[in-house]
């Protein structure tokens, strides 16, 4: 027992100059890799409205029906980041990380391709197959990276404001008649006209974002909760936090060197925020300030709606 402890010390003395230099390089970094599959499938809204929808999305699991959103990819401050990604699919599609990534490259019907990156700035970003003049997003191939601060600290970035909740909204929307059901058949959609008829918070209808763990932005009164926003959909958001007012800290990849104080955050199509909220006593609800993107084919309030939830 004994000898064997000096020896492990030896060994550590012999590398301790080594060991300092690592730890003290900035060139030290961790690395996270993924591997996801593009496939075709039904995704259902449930509740009153709701209804399956024919998507096209991206999952983690060979052997499992596309998600959508697809699944969360995480990464902190410097890390290497690989994301190889299988096109189980019959048609061409891509793999691109809005902010980071540059090859829009199709990957073919049966075939796969790595990416590389990384992920130099904290924050939140927005991957999606930007092939087929926005059909192949609409269709569910959307999903977020969230970077995180090096270190584990529970900072929005390295001396960013500090957090101690912290939850994702992907927003999005769809056509399900003039879009989904024409693409997933393989007809070729008429992009001109766009009424979608479903809105989505994190893929659900608002009867079940209402009460997801992971979506209602829940603690104790007093926390500081991060949310970090991704509108993946095609029409822009106007998220208002009912009865409560929250900070704008990052507008689409722009760190506000002064936040900026709203009720109501307007999230374009396409793009990113984060806000910082302190948790008050009670329940409030979160929802769109568009009556018709409230609902899931008309029937309110199964769209896009969370609550805010202060104990
Ligand atoms: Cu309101």
């Amino acid at each position: 027992m004994r000898a064997r402890f000096t020896r492990v010390r030896e060994h550590a003395y012999r590398f301790f100059p080594l060991l300092i230099v690592l730890l003290i390089s900035p060139q030290v970094s961790t690395a996270a890799s993924y591997t996801l599959f593009i496939k075709p499938g039904t995704h259902t809204v449930n509740g009153a409205g709701g209804t399956t929808i024919n998507v096209w999305g991206y999952t983690d699991n060979a052997a499992t029906a596309p998600m959508v959103p697809g699944p969360l990819l995480e990464s902190t401050e410097g890390e290497a980041v690989t994301v190889t990604v299988y096109n189980q699919d019959s048609r061409a599609h891509n793999f691109v990380v809005r902010n980071l990534t540059t090859d829009t490259g199709s990957i073919a019907a049966g075939s796969n391709k790595t990416y590389s990156f990384t992920t130099s700035k904290a924050g939140v970003y927005l991957y999606n197959d930007t092939l087929n003049s926005n059909v192949n997003r609409e269709m569910g191939l959307y999903g977020a990276l969230v970077v995180r601060a090096a270190g584990g600290v529970k900072k929005a970035w390295t001396n960013g404001p500090s957090y101690s909740i912290e939850r994702l909204w992907i927003t999005s929307d769809m056509d399900k008649t003039r879009w989904n059901d024409v693409a997933s058949r393989g007809s070729t959609v008429s992009t001109g006209t766009y009424k979608p008829n479903y809105f989505l918070m994190n893929g659900m209808g608002g009867f079940d974002a209402m009460h997801d763990p992971n979506t209602v932005l829940q603690g104790s009164t007093g926390q500081v909760g991060i949310v970090r926003m991704v509108n993946a959909g095609q029409f822009d958001q106007s998220l208002h936090f009912h009865a409560n007012h929250f900070q704008i800290i990052d507008s689409d990849g722009s760190r506000l060197s002064s936040p900026e104080w709203g009720d109501t955050i307007n999230l374009k199509a396409g793009t990113t925020a984060m806000v910082l909220y302190t948790l008050r006593p009670g329940i409030f609800p979160m929802h769109v300030h568009s009556a018709q993107m409230e609902t899931a084919n008309g029937v309110y309030l199964n769209g896009t709606a969370t609550l805010i939830v202060g104990q």
